[in-house]
């Protein structure tokens, strides 16, 4: 299950509000002790998305969905007004996690190509469309079995540089490589 907390889970608090993840049982509801190293508070089955993970969590970071790939990896989108990976570009922006779904490690083979590579997280900003000055927010996520992801959401910016409300937000659909994470 996901969610966000302005409290301290597991580890530090990074500010303002935190993502985070926790992993439990399906039988039991008993958290997965193996799950959620990293954040400052190893084998508890929680994971914060904090300083301990990411380059700045300061401020907010919201996780709107979660998807499990069968393979062992799981993806967590969302939106943050952060800088957890490559520079902000104004107000909120989309974000892709991807973790081993037994610990909780990011997958330092993916989220290339928004200025800080090989880290695990792909965050929607100026380095891979056009315009996300504006706010983005994912809100869903999927994967097509063939190593796509589908991230659907909402934006102000001009992602492909035509916003046709003018300003108001757009819904948006982008396609990344599951993989590497790049558009
Ligand atoms: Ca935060
Ligand atoms: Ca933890
Ligand atoms: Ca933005
Ligand atoms: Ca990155």
């Amino acid at each position: 299950m996901a969610g966000y907390t302005d409290g301290t889970l597991s580890g530090a608090n990074g500010g303002y509000f935190d993502a985070f993840i926790i992993k439990m049982s399906a039988a039991s509801g008993l958290f997965d002790a193996t799950f959620g190293d990293g954040d400052g508070a190893n084998d508890d089955g929680i994971l914060q998305i904090n300083a301990s993970n990411v380059t700045d969590a300061s401020l907010n970071e919201w996780v709107r969905d979660i998807v499990l790939d069968g393979a062992g990896n799981l993806f967590i989108a969302g939106r943050t007004s952060s800088s957890l990976s490559g520079a902000n570009a104004g107000d909120n922006d989309g974000f892709i996690i991807k973790m081993e779904a037994t610990n909780g490690t990011f997958d330092s083979s993916f989220g290339d190509g928004d200025g800080l590579d090989d880290d695990g997280i792909l965050q929607i900003n100026a380095s891979n469309t056009l315009d996300a000055s504006g706010y983005e927010n994912v809100t869903s996520i999927a994967l097509d079995g063939a190593g796509n992801i589908f991230v659907g959401g909402h934006t102000e910016s001009s992602l492909d540089g035509n916003n046709s409300n003018g300003g108001e937000s757009d819904s948006f659909t982008l396609m990344l490589d599951v993989w590497d994470g790049q558009l």
